[in-house]
């Protein structure tokens, strides 16, 4: 880390250190699931006196790397951290405590732990010890942060995010545009993100690969590929990839998978009828928080995929890309299932970007 940055608007002191301690916790994006993102930024006299990040569930939080950073200028110093301070012991001890030990003068925190074996007891803990605690700086962009982490803490399941693409005309597309799939484009940033990827062995025919994230250093995501194809075999791909080294594959009884994926040792799961809800459920058995169902093109299989996605009230985001690209073959329109869900879905927190931003 090592990073002394002072630069700062002087009425926005407390937003400036927020916003860095959501930078750092950024640093180990994709890599520290089922736990949170979490940054901590020690200041003292104006000055940033230690900086830690949360690297990976099982290690140390952000706060006791900020304060061993900081060493003996932690006493009295002001902590900024992004998410709430534990006061528990899970895997490792509670970080309440030692913000306590260390004398800290001041915790200012960006949001609420929602896991119920914490919510607010951090705070409380901090304020009992005499210690002064600001709660609530620069909210939404912590929120923003740890998007599923907060979806699967409230709800038990993972936050799913639906990804397509479509030709400016409004036609299905199997593409992804050029720079989707290199290192700081979209798609190679999501891949890096999420703790799984679903996709279907439809795609397998446009000499399929599994997709890999480009990020340095990524954290490449479990492949779960639905296998649903009664009348001929699903030909899975040779598994040559990092990427591809953790695949498991849904499939049901009437499809053929070929060549033989247990032999290969490739986790195959047999339901009688293949549905999201048993696949997610898996996810979360297995600790995945985030799921990205990536669609490609239009065909029968992801027809019923979008149906149950949004009759089951499965998704939490929806990214799309669109392609500059006109007049697709009619045969790649929308599915009937999102045409006609379409008008009773309203979309919050749009937002767009241009393919040239990362
Ligand atoms: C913090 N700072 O950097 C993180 C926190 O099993 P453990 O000990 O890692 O605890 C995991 C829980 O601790 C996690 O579910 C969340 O409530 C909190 N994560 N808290 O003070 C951190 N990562
Ligand atoms: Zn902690």
């Amino acid at each position: 880390i090592g990073v002394r940055c002072e630069v700062k608007e002087k009425d926005d002191e407390d937003g400036f250190y927020m916003r860095r301690c959501v930078e750092i916790a950024r640093k180990a994006v994709g890599c520290t699931s089922p736990n949170p993102m979490v940054g901590c930024v020690l200041v003292k006299d104006g000055k940033i006196v230690g900086e830690g990040f949360h690297p990976k569930a099982g290690q140390p939080h952000a706060e006791v790397f900020a304060l061993r950073d900081a060493g003996d200028l932690a006493e009295n110093s002001t902590v900024y951290v992004s998410l709430e301070p534990c006061n528990h012991f899970g895997r490792t001890p509670p970080c309440t405590e030692a913000l306590i030990k260390a004398k800290v003068k001041k915790v200012v925190v960006g949001m609420v732990d929602p896991n119920p074996i914490v919510a607010s007891t951090g705070v409380d803990k901090l304020r009992d010890a005499g210690i002064d605690v600001m709660v609530g700086v620069e909210e939404d962009l912590c929120k923003k942060l740890n998007e599923a982490y907060i979806h699967q803490m409230l709800t038990g399941k993972p936050f799913v995010t639906l990804r397509y693409s479509l030709t400016v005309d409004g036609h299905f597309s199997d593409q992804l545009g050029e720079e989707a799939t290199k290192s700081g484009g979209y798609y190679s940033q999501l891949l890096h993100e999420y703790d799984a990827i679903i996709l279907s062995s439809t795609s397998l025919t446009n000499k399929f690969s599994f997709p890999a994230s480009e990020e340095p250093g990524a954290n490449q995501p479990l492949q779960i590929l639905i296998a649903r194809n009664p009348s001929s075999p699903v030909q899975i791909p040779v598994l040559t990839t990092e990427a591809a080294s953790k695949v498991i594959i849904f499939t049901d009884k009437e499809t053929n998978v070929e060549p033989k994926t247990a032999e290969r040792g490739i986790e195959t799961v047999v339901l009688d009828r293949i549905n999201l809800m048993t696949i997610l459920d898996y996810c979360k058995r297995h600790g995945l928080c985030s799921v990205l169902l990536d669609i490609r093109g239009n065909n029968g299989d992801f027809e019923e995929i979008f149906r149950e996605s949004f009759e089951q009230n499965i998704l939490q985001k929806v990214v799309v890309e669109v392609l500059p690209i006109w007049n697709r073959s009619k045969e790649e329109r929308l599915p009937m299932a999102l045409t006609s869900l379409g008008q009773r879905l309203k979309l919050r927190n749009f937002t767009s970007r241009n393919s040239s931003e990362s």
